[in-house]
């Protein structure tokens, strides 16, 4: 599927994995998540954890500490840079987003715990907000949240499944996003449950 001329907006593909793409992508990422554990983050200011543990793969990993949110090439915990973000990434990047560079981060979240969530926020640590974002679900269903430019406005949910992709693009980048409730225990992928989302972004202009 290419999904290039959705130019704008956001691009929803349910099941753009397979059951045996999503086994096979998590097989993928298990010695990656080895060598660049997941790990707690720090919200900046008030240093309270984040629910969801948190790595990264590519040349700059988003981290959160109490100095505030950044990109940065290595591991806050081990120093060793992220490990590279793996070709079958790269090519679903391609394929849905039709975008001319690669990404240079896939944020890695997991949300390890039925109370795992993430407060609306807006994605804009990056210096190119042109490029698109994608976010592919592996494991428990969430339920999402699209609002728009500003925190006051109205949110729409959206229940995300293992192995659907979002594309944000256009207005929609910058729109305030979340996710509010984890349905813990709803996939079979995931051996012990939970759900990693991926992100891939472009940082760099
Ligand atoms: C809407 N992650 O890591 S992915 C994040 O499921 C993040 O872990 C959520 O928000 C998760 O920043 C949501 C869907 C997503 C990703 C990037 C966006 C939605 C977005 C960027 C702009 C607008
Ligand atoms: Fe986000």
């Amino acid at each position: 599927m290419n999904a290039a001329d959705s130019a704008i907006g956001f691009g929803y593909f349910p099941g753009y994995l397979n059951r045996h793409g999503q086994a096979a992508l998590v097989a993928e990422l298990r010695p990656l998540l080895r060598a660049a554990p997941l790990y707690q983050p720090h919200m900046p200011g008030n240093n309270r954890p984040f629910s969801v543990r948190m790595t990264n793969l590519g040349p700059l990993g988003w981290v959160s500490d109490q100095q505030g949110y950044r990109y940065q090439p290595r591991h806050p915990q081990t120093g060793r840079p992220w490990p590279d973000v793996p070709p079958r990434l790269l090519e679903i990047w391609r394929d849905v987003t039709g975008y001319g560079k690669p990404p240079q981060c896939c944020l890695v979240n997991w949300y390890g715990h039925a109370e795992a969530k993430m407060g609306l926020h807006q994605d804009r640590d990056e210096a190119d907000l042109t490029a698109p974002v994608l976010s592919i679900s592996l494991g428990d269903s969430a339920r999402f949240r699209l609002g728009g430019p500003t925190r006051k406005g109205a949110t729409r949910p959206l229940k995300l499944h293992s192995g659907d992709v979002l594309v944000l693009r256009g207005a929609d980048r910058l729109a305030y996003h979340g996710i509010d409730k984890l349905y813990f225990g709803s996939s079979t992928l995931l051996p012990n449950h939970g759900r990693l989302n991926l992100t891939l972004r472009r940082v760099t202009l």
